[in-house]
């Protein structure tokens, strides 16, 4: 039995082969007429393939590239009013929250002509999650809203220079470059810190990070364990160094009427029609 099987197969292999291959009777003909063509109009034939299949790959790079950054990260310290935030920007009502331990998206639909519908994502501020989310989305960043406490702010602003200090130096943020915005939230309370000082004592205070962290630097490019050296070298620190553009703005998601009334959005929500 086993003889007679092993025989038939060995008989119904040229077949198969010939079955296989629908192209043979054009191959020869194709040949000989490539053989009577300058080679002029051969060299013309492959920098045409190279041309198209070039164009393909960037049109698909250029293509994914524009579509996986469409990400508006909520970040900042504990308390800082994201997950409020978050809520007012999405539904605009108020709503009673408690400290987040994972990450929370939905899409949100830009105020502007064009409308554009981002995710929005709101990321935990608790020390022990922060980075792990941030290195989790950092790549899909349209834009980052980085929230501060501004009634706050004097208390915390080593803590907030800290993790912004970390997340402008990152390598795939300065890299990519996205909107940063920094909401000075809770501006109902009468002592909270206008945006301006707030960005005055934080350029002073990652400063003087920049100090203290850069001794780690060695690399020639400025660059090691993925961060960068923040903004220029010899001049004091400022916003405008950066590759990507940093803006103040004065937020209230809890509105001056309190749970009532409207959130005091208008400026970072025409922040977010600009992306
Ligand atoms: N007065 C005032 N309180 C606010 C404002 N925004 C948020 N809050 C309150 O601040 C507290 C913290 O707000 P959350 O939105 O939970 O803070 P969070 O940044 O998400 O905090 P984590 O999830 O722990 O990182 C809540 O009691 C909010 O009601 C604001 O603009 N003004
Ligand atoms: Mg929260």
């Amino acid at each position: 039995i086993e003889a007679d099987s092993t025989g038939s197969s060995m008989e119904e292999k040229p077949d198969v082969e010939m079955a296989e291959n629908p192209f043979e009777p054009y191959i020869e003909p194709l040949r000989r007429q490539l053989e009577n063509q300058e080679p002029v109009f051969l060299i013309g034939v492959i920098v045409a393939l190279a041309v198209v299949i070039s164009s393909c790959v960037f049109l698909k790079y250029f293509l994914s590239s524009k579509t996986v950054r469409s990400a508006v990260l909520l970040v900042g310290l504990c308390d800082s009013g994201k997950t409020l935030l978050f809520c007012r920007l999405l539904s605009g009502k108020f709503k009673r929250t408690q400290t987040s331990i994972t990450d929370s998206s939905a899409p949100y639909k830009a105020k502007s002509d064009r409308g554009s519908t981002w995710t929005l994502i709101d990321l935990p501020g608790h020390e022990s999650l922060r980075s792990q989310y941030l290195e989790k989305f950092k790549s899909t960043a349209r834009a980052i809203v980085f929230v501060v406490d501004s009634a706050i702010f004097q208390k915390e602003v080593r803590d907030v220079a800290e993790f912004l200090y970390d997340l402008l130096t990152d390598i795939v943020i300065s890299r990519n470059a996205p909107a940063i915005i920094v909401a000075c939230n809770k501006q109902d309370i009468t002592m909270a810190k206008s945006a301006k000082l707030i960005q005055q004592q934080l350029e002073k205070e990652l400063n003087t990070l920049r100090v203290t962290r850069s001794a780690a630097l060695s690399s020639q490019d400025g660059s090691i364990g993925g961060s960068m050296y923040l903004g220029k070298k010899g001049k004091d620190f400022e916003f405008g160094q950066l590759s990507m553009k940093v803006e103040f703005v004065e937020c209230s998601a809890r509105g001056s009427k309190s749970e009532d009334g409207d959130a005091e959005l208008e400026r970072l929500e025409k922040c977010l029609a600009k992306l």
